[in-house]
């Protein structure tokens, strides 16, 4: 299996609660490496730019005013399979529906607040690092 990247957000409900460590520390623990890392406050342009592709969805408002509710980390994260072991560590969407020892299950608070996104394929991936992320501020 080949060494790719995925891109993740921590999200504001876990910066809230002081959880970036913990977080990143199961992503480490699953094999993922970190290796861009930036704390910001997401504009609204951005966190309607990043989420387009939902903007025809209900909850597309609310999703943008919470994502813009306080500081997200953004990271690029390296390994094996890295877009497939980071789904596999978030868990699912729904933290009711999440497994035990996902991130979602430990911290999510809401289907809304669930703590983190993740990039669901490759292509996704190379798009949304682009989004948030200049070469040579990733350092594999
Ligand atoms: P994912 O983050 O697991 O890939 P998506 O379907 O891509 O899930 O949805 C993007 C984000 O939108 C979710 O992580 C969550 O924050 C929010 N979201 C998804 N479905 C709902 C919903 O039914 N109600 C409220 N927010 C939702
Ligand atoms: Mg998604």
């Amino acid at each position: 299996m080949a060494v790719t990247r995925t891109f993740s957000i921590i999200k504001p409900d876990a910066t809230r609660r002081n959880l970036t460590g913990a977080i990143t520390k199961m992503l480490e623990d699953a094999g993922l490496r970190v290796v861009a890392s930036r704390r910001i406050h997401m504009s609204r342009d951005q966190a309607e730019g990043f989420y387009a592709v939902h903007k025809e969805r209900p909850f597309f408002n609310d999703l943008c005013t919470f994502m813009t509710s306080g500081p997200v980390v953004v990271q690029v994260l390296e390994g094996e399979d890295a877009v497939k072991r980071n789904r596999e560590v978030m868990g699912a969407t729904n933290p009711a529906d999440a497994a035990e020892g996902t991130i979602r299950k430990s911290y999510a608070e809401s289907i809304e607040a669930n703590s983190v996104h993740g990039s669901d394929s490759d292509e996704n991936a190379k798009i949304e690092i682009d989004f948030f992320f200049e070469p040579d501020e990733i350092v594999g």
